[in-house]
C-alpha cells in the first residue's frame, strides 16, 4: 500500500510551502488530504482504479491528479519542483518541535546549516542565539526537542507500531502452518510507547514462517533468523520479533513474553512458595521437573493461585495481591463505550461532515456523539464564530434526525491565556457539552498555567477539560502544570477529565488517568477525531483507561444517553 508514502509527500509538500510562505488554505489542504490518507483502511491504488479518489474527504481535483501520478510514476513534478526550488534538508530541520520554517530558512541562510547534527553543533557552539530574534533560551529548546526526536526514535507511540504488527500477525495468520498468533510484550499490554514488536506462534512448520516473516515487504533489515526466533527490523525502523514455541508451551511463553518483567517477578514469587518453577516452557514441580501446566494463561495463574490478569495491567502496581483476594477490577471494555464527546468536522478543522461523523459513529455501534468544534478565535483551524454556532447547531440537530443517533452540540472551547473561555456563558448555555482546552501559550510557568486552567473549571457551563496536559507524544513536551491541584480542582468543581484517545496525544497518561480515578473525578475517553475514520482511535483511550483501573462506572461516557445527560445537568 502506498498510503502512507503518499501521505508523508502531501505533508512535506505543507511544509515546503509553508516555508514559501504560500497561502495557508493551500497548505491546510495538503495537510487535511495527508491526514485522510494515514486514516485509510483501504488500499488507494484501488480507490484510484474505481477512480473514486475524490470521495475521499480532503481530496480534490489537483489533489487526486497528484495521486494518480504518484501510483503510476512514485512521485510527482510539483513535488519535485518544490525540492528543487529548496535547499536540501529544510524540512528535517523542521521535524525539530522549535524549528518552523522560517527559523529554518533563517538558520539555513545564516549558518549553512541543512541537517539536525549540523543544528546541534551550532546550537552548542552558542552560534544560534546569535541570530536576529533568536537567544540562549532558543537554543536550549532546540536541543532538547533535538534530544526528543532522538529518544522518539528509539521507542515509537503505539499509535506508529500497532498498525504494523496486525499487518504482520494477518500476513502470518493466513498460513495454513501458524496455528494459533499473538503479539506479547509492551504491544499485548497497550503501553503508550513501544520499544519492539515481539510475536509469538505455534506451528508445524516453524521454517516457513521464519521464511514468509523474514521477507514481508516492511523489512528492512534480517538480524536473525532461526528455526525458532528471528528478528528484524522493518521500514519505520523499529524492530520486530517472531518465536516459535511448542503448543503445549504457548500459554506459559505468551505469559512470560507478555510481561513486564516486575509482573511477572512477582507471579515467580509465588511459585517459588508452592515448590514451583514458572519460565517460558511451562509450570514445572521442582521436585521431579515434571510440567503442570502450560497450554493456556488461565492454566499457569491458576497453578499459583490466581484468576487470569488482564495484560493492560501486568504492571507489579498491586494487581497480583488484588486478584490474590479475588478483587480485580473488571476493566472498562471498547463495547462499553456508549458515545464520543470530541471531534471536529468540517466547521473548523476536520474533514468531514457532520452528518458523515453521525453516520460513522452509528456504524460503531454509538448511542450518542457532540460535535465539539474549535472555537472563534483559533482562526488558523477555522474556529466557529458567534454567528456561524446558530446554524452550527441547526445543522447538528437536523443530522441527529436523519442519521438517527443523537448528535449533541458541543464545542472544544479555548482556554485563553487570561483564563477566560473563547465564548461568553450565554452562548455556553446554548450547548449540550462544553469541552475546554488550552492550544496557546504553552510556555506559562506552572503557576500561571495551573491558575489559567483552574479559573476556567469554576464556570458552571464546563463540562469537559479537554487533553489536560497538552503532550504530543514524541513531540511536544506536556505544558507545565501542577497535575495534583489540576485534579483536585476536577473534583471540587465536579469537571470531568479527558482521556485523549488520539495516539498521537494519549493525554491524561495512564498514570495521571489513575490518579484522577483514586480521587473520584468522572473521566471521559474521547477520540479528538478529525475525520470518520479516526472515531476507531477509541481503541487507544480504552486502553489507556484500562492500564488507569478504570471500570465503566468511572467512564462518562459509558453511560446510556440519559444518565450521561443527568450527570451534564447535575455538573
Ligand atoms: P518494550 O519492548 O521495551 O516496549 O517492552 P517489553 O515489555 O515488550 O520488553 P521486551 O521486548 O524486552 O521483552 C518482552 C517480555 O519478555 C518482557 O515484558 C518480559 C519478558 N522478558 C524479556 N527479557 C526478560 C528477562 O531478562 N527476564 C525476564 N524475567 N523476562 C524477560
Ligand atoms: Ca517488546
Ligand atoms: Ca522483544
Ligand atoms: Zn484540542
Amino acid at each position: 500500500m502506498k498510503n502512507r508514502e503518499i501521505a508523508a509527500m502531501f505533508n512535506d509538500i505543507a511544509d515546503m510551502l509553508e516555508i514559501k510562505d504560500e497561502s495557508p488554505f493551500r497548505i491546510t489542504a495538503y495537510r487535511r488530504a495527508a491526514r485522510s490518507l494515514e486514516g485509510l483502511t483501504e488500499d488507494i491504488a484501488a480507490v484510484a482504479e474505481r477512480d473514486e479518489l475524490e470521495e475521499i474527504p480532503g481530496v480534490g481535483k489537483g489533489i487526486g491528479e497528484k495521486i494518480h501520478e504518484f501510483l503510476k510514476t512514485g512521485t510527482s513534478a510539483y513535488y519535485e519542483e518544490l525540492r528543487k526550488q529548496l535547499p536540501a534538508g529544510i524540512t528535517t530541520l523542521m521535524t525539530v518541535p522549535e524549528v518552523g520554517p522560517k527559523t529554518a530558512m533563517l538558520l539555513h541562510e545564516k549558518l549553512g546549516i541543512s541537517s539536525i547534527e549540523d543544528l546541534e553543533r551550532a546550537s552548542k557552539d552558542g552560534l544560534v542565539r546569535k541570530l536576529p530574534r533568536m537567544g540562549a533560551k532558543t537554543e536550549e529548546n532546540i536541543l532538547k526537542g533535538i534530544a526528543l526526536i532522538r529518544r522518539s526514535k528509539e521507542r515509537l507511540p503505539i499509535g506508529a507500531v500497532l498498525p504494523l504488527a496486525r499487518e504482520i500477525v494477518a500476513a502470518l495468520s493466513n498460513l495454513k502452518e501458524v496455528k494459533q498468533i499473538s503479539v506479547a510484550g509492551s504491544l499485548r499490554r497497550m503501553k503508550e510507547t513501544i520499544g519492539d514488536i515481539d510475536i509469538l506462534v505455534t506451528s508445524s512448520k516453524p521454517e516457513k514462517v521464519m521464511e514468509v516473516f523474514t521477507t514481508l515487504p516492511r523489512v528492512r533489515q534480517v538480524l536473525a533468523r532461526g528455526t525458532t526466533r528471528s528478528s528484524v527490523i522493518l521500514d519505520t525502523g523499529i524492530q520486530a520479533d517472531v518465536r516459535v514455541v511448542e503448543p503445549d508451551a504457548f500459554g506459559a511463553a505468551l505469559q512470560y513474553f507478555t510481561g513486564s518483567k516486575d509482573h511477572n517477578v512477582r507471579v515467580r514469587e509465588k511459585a517459588v512458595k508452592r515448590d514451583l518453577k514458572i519460565n517460558e516452557y511451562g509450570v514445572f514441580r521442582v521436585k521431579n521437573d515434571r510440567r503442570i501446566a502450560g497450554k493456556t494463561e488461565e492454566e499457569v495463574y491458576a497453578t499459583v493461585g490466581l484468576p487470569w490478569i488482564p495484560p493492560e495491567i501486568r504492571e507489579a502496581q498491586g494487581e497480583v495481591e488484588l486478584a490474590e483476594r479475588g478483587k480485580l477490577p473488571k476493566l472498562v471494555d471498547l463495547k462499553d463505550i456508549r458515545g464520543d464527546l470530541q471531534m471536529h468536522t468540517r466547521w473548523s478543522d476536520g474533514s468531514d461532515t457532520i452528518e458523515a461523523m453521525a453516520k460513522a459513529a452509528k456504524e460503531l455501534g454509538y448511542e450518542y456523539i457532540a460535535i465539539t468544534d474549535h472555537s472563534q478565535s483559533l482562526k488558523f483551524v477555522g474556529g466557529v464564530t458567534i454567528e456561524e454556532l446558530r446554524e452550527h447547531i441547526k445543522m447538528a440537530r437536523r443530522a441527529s434526525d436523519k442519521v438517527g443517533i443523537t448528535v449533541l452540540m458541543g464545542t472544544e472551547c479555548d482556554i485563553l491565556p487570561d483564563g477566560r473561555l473563547d465564548y461568553p456563558d450565554d452562548v455556553l448555555r446554548e450547548l449540550d457539552v462544553v469541552v475546554v482546552s488550552v492550544h496557546s501559550r504553552f510556555r506559562m510557568s506552572e503557576e500561571e498555567m495551573t491558575a489559567r486552567i483552574i479559573k476556567v473549571l469554576e464556570n458552571p457551563h464546563v463540562h469537559i477539560l479537554g487533553h489536560p496536559t497538552g503532550r504530543l507524544l514524541g513531540s511536544r513536551e506536556a505544558y507545565a502544570v501542577n497535575i495534583d491541584r489540576l485534579i483536585d480542582a476536577a473534583r471540587r468543581t465536579k469537571t470531568a477529565l479527558e482521556i485523549n484517545a488520539s495516539p498521537q496525544r494519549l493525554d491524561l497518561s495512564d498514570m495521571h488517568a489513575r490518579m484522577a480515578r483514586e480521587r473520584g473525578v468522572p473521566l471521559v475517553i474521547s477520540t479528538d477525531a478529525h475525520t470518520r475514520y479516526q472515531l476507531r482511535y477509541m481503541e487507544y483511550g480504552v486502553a489507556i483507561a484500562r492500564r488507569a483501573w478504570l471500570e465503566p462506572k468511572h467512564v462518562l461516557n459509558a453511560l446510556p444517553l440519559n444518565k450521561f445527560m443527568e450527570w451534564v445537568r447535575e455538573r
